[in-house]
């Protein structure tokens, strides 16, 4: 059976905007599931779907004007809950909205009224809120002192199903704020007394007075009160946001603690009920949350993106480093795009790359090596390397003279203590070298690489590159390295700063090697030149150690001969 959804009654305002919709055809409602939100100029509600069942209709879209009893939905009801049924309509179950929405003022005027301009005090009640439930006052604007116009909030009440702000309705100052943040409300309760503007006596100040607020433009006061409730107009929060009024243009402080009274009021929050309830669940500020709604708007989905960005925000900057977030850009918008998630390995190495980015002050330090006899040398055993089924490349020999250079010069071979009190010097020499695989980067470590000759390197490098390649690496072939090497040379590039992989204190980057013109002493000569970066932990290592340090390197790889010493 389908059942129509109306608007309930909202009392004396003859039209409302529909300002969100909670809910798409098909979906399953409950009794209590909002369908929409409606909003006056002074209080949003929503309206709850009354039956559960399969909603097959909205009849009204974001921005459409509504009023009592116009139809707003389809639900095709529950069988069950027919049978229940004793059969009050669809409409009658829907929750009734707050009816006026301006709060009720009361004078104690002062009668001499031909006497202007007169000081009035204004007693702000709370207006008929029909039959919601449950009503508390969830923000307060204001406190004794302040100055505010007529459109300026006092304070924030809600139900279980609607917010209803309450404008001072009069420009003026408040004497009295008679309720606070938690307290139940009901309909007639005194809430704020205001002393409306031609008031000649000093403001009280419970709180401190706004020094810097503009003086209100004088005017006489009303000889008549109450105030007459608000007529309905649309008013743009991010107008009123910007309207200057005694509370924001101020910012006021706290007289105890000097903190800005505006903002831990969350005077300038629009959001509706339901998603002050989930930012209260959550426990989300939300005036630290941008609304995508109308007109800025918060809406659910902008609470929970500011919570799904507040929890991954560890992987995009260093939490309390003060460090800007990278913006998050919907690139969808240019061109289009196709999603595709990071592999596990790229995701951890994207993670521990940016540790060290962040964690380590890197220097790079670039060499060339002359590496002619060394690449001649090599050329002779390419037979050899054959009959072993064996590749021999450069990187068994960068391998081998960095064992070298880190036995010549500790502070390579080592890392940091936590403290950043100790070197911790390793007397083991395991040297990790990247490996490109599909899956991403990884660095498996050749253990023991100085007590190893060029052919039993070649061996593990082809060994561990393999297994890298079919995924194969166990945990404990990736641990317990002292130095790094990251060879691009079979790809190409003139040089390039590698990241160092904490907790090592430096890494060298290979590039590819080159002929290039190089002067003896009497004319220049062709060399093949290795272009070699090292980046290093500048806490660890100062600048002249690493000159030395790659010094000793690009001699040990000039002349071979002396890795035998
Ligand atoms: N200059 C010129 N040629 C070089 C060279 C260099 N610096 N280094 C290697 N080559 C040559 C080799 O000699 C070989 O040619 P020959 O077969 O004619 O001798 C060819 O390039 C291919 O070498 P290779 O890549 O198979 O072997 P390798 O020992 O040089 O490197 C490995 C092994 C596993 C390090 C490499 O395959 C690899 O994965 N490199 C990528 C590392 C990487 O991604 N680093 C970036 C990390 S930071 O993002």
């Amino acid at each position: 059976m389908i059942e129509e959804i109306q608007i309930p009654d909202i009392g004396d305002v003859e039209h409302v905007e529909v300002i969100e919709l909670c809910a798409a055809p098909g979906d399953e409602v409950g009794v209590d599931d909002a369908l929409i939100v409606i909003e006056s100029d002074k209080a949003s509600m929503e309206v709850p779907a009354g039956r559960a069942g399969k909603l097959v209709a909205i009849t009204v879209a974001i921005g459409d004007e509504v009023t009592t009893g116009q139809v707003i939905a389809q639900i095709e009801i529950n069988t069950g809950e027919i049978a229940a049924d004793a059969g009050p309509s669809a409409a009658a179950a829907v929750e009734p909205v707050a009816e006026p929405l301006a709060a009720k003022s009361s004078g104690a005027v002062d009668e001499s009224a031909d006497e202007a301009p007169a000081a009035v005090d204004v007693e702000v009640r709370m207006p008929d809120i029909g039959e919601a439930k449950d009503v508390v006052v969830i923000e307060l604007a204001v406190s004794a002192g302040d100055r505010v116009g007529a459109d300026d909030l006092l304070l924030v009440v809600e139900s279980d199903k609607a917010s209803m702000e309450i404008p001072a309705g009069k420009p003026g100052s408040i004497v009295a704020v008679h309720v606070t943040v938690g307290e139940e409300v009901a309909e007639d309760t005194l809430l704020v007394t205001l002393r409306t503007e031609g008031d000649a006596t000093p403001l009280m100040t419970a709180a401190p007075p706004v020094a810097a607020a503009p003086a209100e433009p004088e005017a006489p006061a009303e000889p008549e009160a109450p105030a007459a409730p608000e007529p309905i107009e649309r008013r743009a929060p991010a107008e009123s946001a910007a309207a200057p009024s005694a509370v924001d243009s101020a910012e006021p402080t706290d007289a105890s603690t000097g903190a800005n009274v505006a903002a831990s009021t969350g005077a300038q929050v629009y959001a509706g009920p339901a998603v002050r309830r989930l930012a209260r669940e959550l426990g989300v500020d939300l005036t630290q949350v941008e609304g995508s709604g109308n007109r800025g708007r918060i809406v659910k989905d902008d609470v929970k993106a500011f919570v799904k960005t507040s929890l991954t925000t560890n992987l995009r900057s260093a939490p309390g480093s003060g460090i800007p977030r990278l913006p998050e850009i919907d690139f969808a918008k240019f061109g289009p795009v196709q999603i595709v998630p990071l592999s596990r390995i790229r995701a951890a190495g994207a993670l521990n790359l940016h540790r060290s980015w962040l964690n380590v002050p890197h220097v790079t330090q670039h060499e060339d090596a002359d590496v002619t006899e060394l690449e001649a040398f090599r050329s002779t055993l390419k037979d050899e390397a054959l009959k072993r089924e064996l590749k021999i490349t450069p990187l068994a020999f960068i391998i081998k003279a960095c064992c070298y250079a880190l036995q010549a010069h500790p502070a390579f071979n080592a890392s940091l203590d936590a403290e950043v009190k100790n070197f911790i010097l390793k007397q083991y020499y395991h040297i990790g070298f990247a490996v490109d695989t599909e899956a991403g980067l990884v660095v498996p470590v050749i253990r023991d690489a100085d007590r190893m000759g060029i052919w039993e390197l070649s061996q593990a490098i082809t060994d561990l590159a393999e297994k890298a390649r079919l995924g194969k690496l166990a945990m404990n072939d990736m641990l317990g390295g002292t130095f790094s090497i990251s060879s691009l040379g079979a790809i190409g590039g003139t040089g390039f700063t590698p990241i160092i992989n904490a907790p090592e204190v430096a890494i060298l980057g290979v590039a590819r090697l080159a002929y290039k013109p190089v002067w003896d002493g009497s004319e220049f000569v062709s060399r093949k030149m290795l272009p070699l970066s090292l980046s290093y932990d500048h806490r660890a290592i100062n600048g002249a150690e690493a000159g030395r340090f790659m010094v000793t390197l690009a001699e040990l790889l000039s002349d071979i001969r002396r890795l035998s010493l």
